[in-house]
């Protein structure tokens, strides 16, 4: 009951009034924290992790703990702009709110007048506030009838194959990870990028689990687990196929769960026994003892009766085969019953929990019967290059881009910075900084921060709602997104009042009677209802009511029914000018390309960096500090090299997201990236990306 209530304990006599309001952690994380925020005479002057929210346990991350250095960052946009300068040179000047909103408005209006279809939003997670994100927003842009974003730059791979194999985005509490007693991390360096989870680890550890990291990179999590087994990027599925081959053959296997609650097993044996350990050694670049002691320890400990569990994450499915992989990690637990006790099974996302009111908060029914066109933002490289056709429609000719700095994470750079490039694109950009989005931006518009504005929150980790209070006014003229939304919709004549709905009435839409808005109120959070096993005994929520190891709606769409290894677009070396593969997962102090301009966190990154294997580097003569550049036919890269043993032989580590503009020639690592998309769910393919590198 932290909300709002004076911190009377710290306050001296004769010092000003304290405050402390409960947040909540806006970013794309699956910890999704509950926050405290001290605030003194109108100054937000810390921010902490709620003791009493069980899943944030007090602590926040490094990055989150620097809220306050982020909000009163000397570079913080305070005021709206408007360019100056050619497009990309970062040129403006200042402009007013009403004028920059008379001229989108006006801009908008003739775009739309010839088709509405040629303004296109972009957005994803710079906040994954229900409010600040698609609500208002969508209403507005459904109203206009503007080009539709298929959000897939994250997660979709995963989502689409988890759904299509467990039914939903479901699968076991993150809390009851604390209770295995055999935990595999596949593809989730979890210190770094959901800290919380890893706090059950240590529990389970304490309590004598084992605990083994799957991932191509040797990360901080590997360091702190019993065995790290070092696969090759994209060959995910093969592993769990070799550790299927051996359950089968050794008859590690629950029987009774695999008759009466799964799909497609006859199917599932015949594929898994064509990936012996050797086979699977050879795809996956390990070795087969390494293969068969892993399907050994998973196997046995489920027969024992002890609970296995795995904490899949996203890193595994940004390649070519994506979704296959995924769907067969997701089938290892029904094989062994695993998921009989609450502390077996596997997680991905719990976001299939979370009750959204979608339709009450976007308001399809706006489009009066009209269905624009869908743009993938994983491809927005391309697509702001297309000229008008038949096929395609209008080219794009307006972007409004929010919580999003795709110029920086958008795979294959050289073409994002073309399409952005273009003269006659009109672009808006809300935004807390001077991106390098911002930087080809017609107008930047100044945005309110996750202090600053209302907001709700579910978690794709936990499943806990969290309020956000607005703990400190707007800094500068900083507006929330809903306003400039608002605003946008009173110069477009839009004179429904849904358009003008408040913040704090959308926290409540959000929702609606799903969630205890009174508990959200007092206490800051409020769980949701979730069953502890949920498929102790089956009950999938799949057409088949089962967990589908064969998918007749994948087959259905001409794609394998079962779950197989589908290798990357790019092998490394199958183009011998590229042998090696290059991936980019996330900076531990960065979250995507958020937090790259604060100087604190910056400093403990220190700059744009590849790491790679000894063998490698001596190869190319390349030592450690030296300044390399990372090149393949899209693009090249400088930074500086790292030789580390956290590189595997054949795979280099350029560790993301790093702003463009602050890299050594203008560059990340997105310069290196593909459009190409995955197997299932559109998704990028950043991790599938051959390139060689050479000392500059
Ligand atoms: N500190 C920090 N935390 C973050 C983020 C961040 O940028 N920084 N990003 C947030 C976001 S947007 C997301 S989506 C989430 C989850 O984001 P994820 O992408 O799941 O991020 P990680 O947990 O770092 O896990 C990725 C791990 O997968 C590994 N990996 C790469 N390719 C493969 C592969 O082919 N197979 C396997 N097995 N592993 C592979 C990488 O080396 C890395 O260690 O994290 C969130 N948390
Ligand atoms: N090479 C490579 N590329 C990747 C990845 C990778 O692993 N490797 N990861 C991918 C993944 S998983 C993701 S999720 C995407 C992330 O891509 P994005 O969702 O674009 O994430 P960020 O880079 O954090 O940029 C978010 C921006 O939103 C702004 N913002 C935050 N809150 C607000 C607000 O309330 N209002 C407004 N107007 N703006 C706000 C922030 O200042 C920030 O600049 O990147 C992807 N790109
Ligand atoms: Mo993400």
């Amino acid at each position: 009951m932290h909300s709002d209530t004076p911190a009377t304990s710290h306050t001296a006599p004769d010092a000003p009034a304290m405050t402390r309001v409960t947040g909540a952690c806006p970013h794309d994380c699956p910890d999704t924290c509950s926050m405290l925020v001290t605030v003194q005479d109108g100054v937000a002057i810390k921010v902490q992790g709620n003791p009493d929210h069980p899943a944030t346990g007090g602590a926040l991350c490094t990055k989150v703990s620097r809220y306050t250095e982020r909000t009163y960052h000397p570079e913080r946009l305070l005021h709206p702009l408007k360019r100056v300068g050619p497009k990309g040179s970062g040129q403006f000047e200042p402009v007013s709110w009403d004028a920059a909103l008379d001229d989108i408005a006006q801009r908008l209006t003739a775009i739309a007048a010839r088709d509405p279809q040629a303004i296109q939003p972009y957005s994803y997670a710079g906040t994954m506030g229900r409010v600040q994100g698609e609500g208002l927003a969508a209403r507005f842009f459904n109203q206009l009838g503007a080009a539709r974003l298929d959000r897939t730059i994250c997660a979709s791979a995963g989502a689409e194959a988890l759904t299509l194999t467990l039914g939903n985005k479901v699968g076991m509490r993150v809390e009851h990870f604390a209770e295995s007693k055999l935990i595999l991390i596949w593809g989730s360096n979890a210190i770094a990028s959901s800290v919380h989870f890893w706090r059950h680890v240590q529990t389970a550890k304490r309590n004598g689990a084992r605990i083994v990291c799957i991932d191509p990179r040797k990360s901080e999590t590997a360091d702190k687990c019993h065995q790290h087994i070092a696969l090759l990027p994209g060959t995910d599925a093969a592993l769990a196929l070799g550790l299927m081959h051996e359950l089968i053959t050794h008859d590690w296997l629950d029987h009774d769960y695999i008759a009466r609650h799964t799909l497609g097993w006859e199917g599932l044996r015949e594929r898994a026994l064509l990936w012996t350990p050797e086979r699977t050694a050879e795809v996956c670049g390990i070795t087969a003892d390494e293969v068969r002691e892993l399907a050994r320890e998973y196997g046995q400990a489920a027969r024992a009766g002890e609970p296995v569990a795995i904490r899949m994450n996203y890193g595994l499915q940004r390649v070519r085969g994506g979704g296959n992989a995924v769907r067969a990690i997701a089938c290892l637990p029904a094989l062994v019953g695993a998921w009989r006790h609450r502390a077996g099974g596997v997680l991905l996302s719990s976001s299939g929990y979370v009750p959204t009111q979608t339709a009450a908060l976007e308001r399809p029914e706006l489009l009066a019967g009209r269905t624009p066109r869908t743009i993938n933002m994983s491809t927005i490289g391309d697509d702001l290059l297309r000229p008008a056709s038949p096929e395609f429609g209008p080219a794009i000719e307006a972007l409004i881009v929010y919580n999003s700095n795709p110029v920086a994470v958008a795979p294959d750079s050289g073409k994002v910075v073309q399409g952005f490039a273009r003269e006659d694109l009109f672009t808006v950009v809300l935004e807390h900084f001077k991106t390098d989005t911002a930087d080809y931006a017609d107008y930047v518009l100044p945005a309110t921060t996750q202090l600053e504005h209302w907001d709700v929150h579910s978690s794709y980790g936990h499943t806990d709602i969290l309020l956000n209070r607005p703990a400190i006014a707007p800094l500068g003229e900083a507006r929330t997104n809903t306003q400039f939304f608002r605003e946008l919709a009173q110069r477009m004549d839009y004179t429904d009042a849904l358009f003008y709905e408040s913040d704090e009435s959308l926290c409540r839409t959000a929702f609606g009677d799903k969630v205890d808005f009174g508990l959200l109120l007092s206490q800051g959070y409020a769980p949701l209802p979730v069953p502890d096993a949920p498929f102790a005994e089956g009950g999938f929520p799949t057409p088949s009511g089962k967990c589908e190891f064969y998918s007749a709606r994948l087959a259905a769409r001409g794609d394998d029914g079962l779950p197989d290894h589908v290798p990357n677009y790019e092998l490394a070396g199958a183009d011998p000018a590229y042998p090696l593969a290059m991936i980019s997962p996330p900076a531990r102090n960065f979250l995507n390309s958020t937090f790259v301009n604060v100087k604190s966190l910056r400093d403990i990154e220190g700059e744009p960096l590849v790491e790679l294997h000894e063998a490698d580097a001596a190869q190319r003569g390349i030592a450690d500090g030296d300044e390399v550049t990372v090149f393949n036919a899209r693009g090249t890269h400088r930074c500086v090299a790292r030789v580390s043993a956290r590189a595997r032989p054949g795979v280099v580590n350029g560790l993301g997201i790093w702003w463009r503009k602050l890299g050594r020639d203008g560059t990340n690592v997105n310069e290196l990236t593909s459009q190409r998309l995955t197997d299932m769910g559109r998704a990028p393919t950043f991790y599938d990306c051959a390139v060689d590198v050479k000392k500059s």
